[in-house]
């Protein structure tokens, strides 16, 4: 084969792959051409047939190996904004090598929403694929008596509870950021995970694990006590002994990884005997040349985001050394936006978007996430098809082959089709945002949105616009009357329906 030809052969069979992928397809390739060469020269004989059934054993083995059930990893981020990464934002000052290398592996999503723009209800609706007015969990969980009530009703189905059902069950674990309820019912080996790592509330200390003055940090229901070491790393590494121990043997895996990082530091959050400032350790100051004394919080920020990336490596290249990149869907975005006070004052940016975090602007609820399914879905691209974070249940259950909950009304819709290339159009016709007291409500290219319900709504158009700051409402009165309408008939159907699900999950 001359230069030209061993390109195109390249591109043809290695492009878009992971080298795993690539080496399956060339020895697919390899023992394709062996058979046909056989073929040709019409041998006879026992021998032959056996050298046959064999090399067909190995023709089949890529198809037997795609057919597997896949493992999914869930990865969510805390208030990273959309313009805070490089892959979203090449002004970005943040090093993030490895996930710039999996959004080389990803489709990169540009139209992704988080269900609501803050912690404990982002959590609730991506863990039941429900809206927050169906599943109730609707404000922040705040303090110990917050973090350590109920929280989330425990009559929600959770993701790790429907994939138990599962033809096959998956190894369900969760390590990191619970923040839905810690009472006892609500804790995570109580809602379907089969082990758990993590802090119940929503932030801690990340060296010491103590949020508002308790240490936070458990093992299944057992408080544990890691202090010194930096809660991504416990996190990420706990992930990584659940995924190395399930695959010895051989179960598929559900891996539900909320960092509590990189979100900010306050009052609650940081040890009552420590500095007030963004925690990340020593070695994440490194790439920067930078001491960890460094006192500017734009730069204390990056070295925090950096740790997150340098876990997520340790965890990809954890995946590719036990040769199961290729099985295993990677689903990975930010909970929410960043918050107004770091935006205002340089650490972080949700641009190009308006508003923040707590905030239905697309700057609290349009978030960075990328999707990574080596072989099915296309490496290096970007999607601008509509999703939100509530797909990611049904999508669940379509990778495991598990059947949605039937005695409930599951708002998000399978997103493997968008996330493969097979269908460009948004499974929604409309997304319906309610949060304290702003409402909003997004239908194709437009968007209605109000600060107040005592306020008037507001109009902006999305493709055109995505920085919403020309108010439209005055010149497209008939666009404002049809959005405002649907916002209505749907916050009327909500009510309806939960009295139908009460009634309906009460008489069974
Ligand atoms: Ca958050």
């Amino acid at each position: 084969m001359n230069k030209v030809k061993i390109l195109k052969w390249y591109k043809t069979t290695c492009m878009g792959r992971s080298w795993a992928g690539a080496l399956s397809q060339i020895c697919f390739l390899g023992v394709r051409r062996c058979f046909n060469s056989l073929m040709k020269q019409n041998l006879n004989g026992h021998r032959t047939k056996y050298v046959l059934l064999f090399l067909t054993f190995l023709f089949m083995l890529p198809s037997l190996h795609s057919q597997k059930t896949p493992n999914i990893l869930i990865i969510t981020v805390d208030n990273v904004g959309y313009g805070d990464f490089s892959f979203y934002n090449e002004d970005s000052p943040i090093l993030t090598p490895h996930l710039e290398q999996l959004a080389g592996q990803s489709t990169r999503l540009t139209n992704f929403y988080t269900a609501s723009p803050t912690c404990t209800v982002s959590r609730a609706s991506l863990l039941t694929g429900r809206i927050p007015q169906r599943h109730k969990t609707t404000k922040q969980l705040v303090g110990l008596a917050g973090n350590y009530g109920i929280g989330l009703r425990q009559s929600e189905v959770l993701i790790p509870e429907m994939l138990k059902n599962a033809p096959t069950p998956f190894a369900t674990g969760a390590f990191g950021k619970w923040n839905i309820g810690f009472a006892p019912g609500s804790r995570p080996t109580e809602r379907g995970f089969d082990e758990y790592l993590g802090i119940a509330s929503g932030n801690v200390d990340h060296f010491t694990h103590v949020y508002a003055g308790k240490k936070d940090l458990y093992h299944n229901t057992e408080s544990i006590n890691r202090t010194g070491v930096y809660s991504t790393d416990l996190f990420a590494d706990a992930a990584i002994d659940f995924i190395e121990e399930k695959t010895e043997m051989d179960a598929p895996w559900f891996v539900y990884l909320p960092f509590d990082a990189p979100h900010h530091p306050g009052a609650r959050n940081i040890d009552p005997d420590a500095e007030n400032i963004w925690q990340a350790p020593d070695y994440a100051f490194e790439p920067y040349g930078l001491s960890p004394d460094e006192k500017d919080p734009r730069k204390r920020f990056n070295a925090v985001v950096t740790a997150i990336d340098l876990a997520i490596g340790r965890l990809m290249e954890k995946l590719e050394e036990l040769n199961i990149a290729e099985n295993t869907f990677v689903f990975f975005y930010s909970d929410n936006g960043a918050f107004y006070p770091y935006i205002e004052s340089g650490i972080q940016t949700n641009a190009p978007f308006k508003g923040a975090g707590v905030t239905l602007w697309e700057g609290g609820i349009r978030v960075p996430a990328l999707a990574r399914w080596p072989d099915r879905i296309p490496a290096g691209t970007t999607l601008d098809t509509r999703l939100w974070s509530l797909d990611v249940f049904p999508a669940c259950a379509k990778l495991a082959g598990a059947s949605l909950p039937e005695d409930r009304f599951i708002d998000g819709k399978n997103m493997i089709p968008n996330l493969t290339g097979e269908n460009p159009y948004s499974p929604h016709e409309t997304l319906f945002f309610q949060y304290r007291n702003f409402d909003a409500l997004i239908w194709g290219d437009w968007k209605v949105i109000r600060e107040s319900n005592e306020e008037a709504w507001q109009l902006y158009n999305l493709k055109n616009d995505i920085t919403e700051s020309v108010n439209q409402a005055e010149t497209r009165p008939d666009l404002v009357q049809k959005l405002s309408a649907s916002f209505a008939l749907q916050k009327q159907e909500i009510d309806h329906y939960l009295e139908i699900e009460y009634l309906f999950q009460n008489t069974k």
